[in-house]
C-alpha cells in the first residue's frame, strides 16, 4: 500500500486570530484530515520571538485550540498538539541552526519587516533565527505538504533549501521535500482600514477579529476603505479596498474572483456591495463562534492537547533519531 501523505500547518498565539488567518491558512487545515496524515498545532515557542505578556500568551493558546476544532479538526484524524510540548522541535531545532546561513536568514521578508520597527542592536536572537523553528516543525514530521497563507511560503522554500543541502552532505533522503500550498483565492487579505498592508493579528488596524461581536464585524465592513469610482471590479493595482472585499467573498463562497466580480456586476453603489459582503462573512462566521464557545472548554482543550503530545512525540522523536544518528551524535539504547 502506498504510504500517505502528510500534511502540517501551525498558528502562532501572538494575538487574536483574523480574518485573515482563517481564510488563509485555518478554513484550510479540515481539507487534509481526511487523505493526509494531518498534524496542526500551536507554535507557541514562535510567539516568544517578540515580548508578549504570558496570560495573554495563555489565553491565546486556548483559543487557538478552541478554533481548530471550531473550523471542524476532528481530534481523532487529526493530530491536533502544542509545539512547547514536543520537545524533539527544540532538539532538531538545535541541530539545523547549524545548517541554515546568516545570510539566507537575514533576506526573510518578515524578519526585516518585523525587525525594521526596532532598534538594530536590540532585535532578538529568536526572531532572527525564527525560520529554524518553523524548518524543524515541518521536518519533524516529514511533512508532505504546509498549508499556508502567502507571507509563509519564503519560510517553506527555506525549508525546501536546507531538505536539498542536508539530503545532499549526508548523502541520502533523511529528510522529505515539503512544498507550500496556498488557496487559490485569499491567500493574502488585506486591512480593511489599508488595503495596501496585510491583515495581521499582532499589527491590527481596524481589521476583523474571529472574537468580534457581529454587529462589530457588520460595522468595520460597512466602513472599509475603498476606492474612488463605482464599479465592483477586481483590480487591486488600482482598486485595492474592492479587491479586496472582492477575495473575501470569492474565497468565503469557494467561487473564483471572475464568477465573484460578475455576481456584482449590476450593482453600482459601494453600502450594497459591502452590505452583501457582511452577509457572507457573518453567514460564515457566526455559527463558527458558536462552535468556538462551545469548545472553549478546559476539560476538552486539555484531552486534545493530551492526545495530540503523545502522538506527536512517537512521530517526532522517530525523526529526530534518525537525524542524530545520521550526523554522528551517538544514539544509544
Ligand atoms: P503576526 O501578526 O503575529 O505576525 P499573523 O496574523 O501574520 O501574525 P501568523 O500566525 O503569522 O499570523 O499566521 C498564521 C497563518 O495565517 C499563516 O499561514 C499565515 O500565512 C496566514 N495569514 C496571516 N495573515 C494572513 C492574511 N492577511 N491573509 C491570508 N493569510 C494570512
Ligand atoms: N510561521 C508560521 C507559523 C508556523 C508554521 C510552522 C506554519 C510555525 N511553524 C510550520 C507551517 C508550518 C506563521 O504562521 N507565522
Amino acid at each position: 500500500m502506498e504510504k500517505m501523505k502528510r500534511s502540517l500547518s501551525g498558528i502562532k498565539p501572538t494575538g487574536n486570530l483574523t480574518l485573515g488567518n482563517y481564510i488563509g491558512a485555518l478554513r484550510n487545515f479540515k481539507n487534509y484530515q481526511d487523505e493526509y496524515e494531518n498534524f496542526v498545532f500551536i507554535a507557541d515557542l514562535h510567539a516568544l520571538t517578540l515580548p508578549i505578556d504570558p496570560a495573554f500568551l495563555r489565553q491565546n493558546t486556548k483559543d487557538i485550540v478552541a478554533f481548530y476544532l471550531a473550523s471542524g479538526l476532528d481530534k481523532d484524524k487529526t493530530t491536533i498538539f502544542l509545539q512547547s510540548d514536543v520537545s524533539a522541535h527544540s532538539e532538531l531545532n538545535s541541530i539545523l541552526i547549524n545548517y541554515l546561513y546568516m545570510g539566507e536568514l537575514s533576506r526573510m521578508t518578515q524578519f526585516k519587516d518585523k525587525s525594521a520597527k526596532m532598534n538594530h542592536e536590540a532585535v532578538g536572537v529568536g526572531l532572527f533565527a525564527y525560520p529554524v523553528l518553523m524548518t524543524a516543525d515541518i521536518l519533524l514530521y516529514n511533512a508532505d505538504v504546509v498549508p499556508v497563507g502567502e507571507d509563509q511560503t519564503q519560510h517553506v522554500e527555506l525549508a525546501r533549501d536546507l531538505v536539498h543541502r542536508f539530503n545532499a552532505r549526508y548523502n541520502k533522503e533523511v529528510f522529505v521535500m515539503p512544498k507550500a500550498v496556498t488557496p487559490k483565492v485569499g491567500a493574502r487579505i488585506m486591512s480593511l482600514s489599508d488595503p495596501t498592508k496585510k491583515m495581521s493579528k499582532s499589527d491590527p488596524k481596524g481589521d476583523i477579529f474571529l472574537k468580534d461581536e457581529p454587529n462589530i464585524i457588520r460595522k468595520k465592513i460597512m466602513s472599509a476603505v475603498t476606492d474612488t469610482g463605482n464599479e465592483i471590479i477586481y483590480d487591486p493595482v488600482n482598486k485595492p479596498g474592492i479587491s479586496n472585499l472582492l477575495q473575501i467573498y470569492s474565497a468565503l463562497s469557494d467561487i473564483t474572483l471572475d464568477e465573484a466580480q460578475s455576481r456584482f456586476h449590476d450593482i453600482h453603489q459601494y453600502g450594497e456591495f459591502k452590505k452583501i459582503i457582511a452577509d457572507k462573512v457573518l453567514e460564515e462566521i457566526v455559527p463558527f463562534q458558536e462552535r468556538f464557545k462551545e469548545f472553549s472548554n478546559p476539560k476538552i482543550i486539555n484531552e486534545v492537547l493530551n492526545q495530540g503530545k503523545e502522538r506527536a512525540s512517537r512521530v517526532a522523536s522517530r525523526t529526530l533519531n534518525k537525524v542524530k544518528k545520521t550526523v554522528g551524535l551517538y544514539v544509544h539504547e
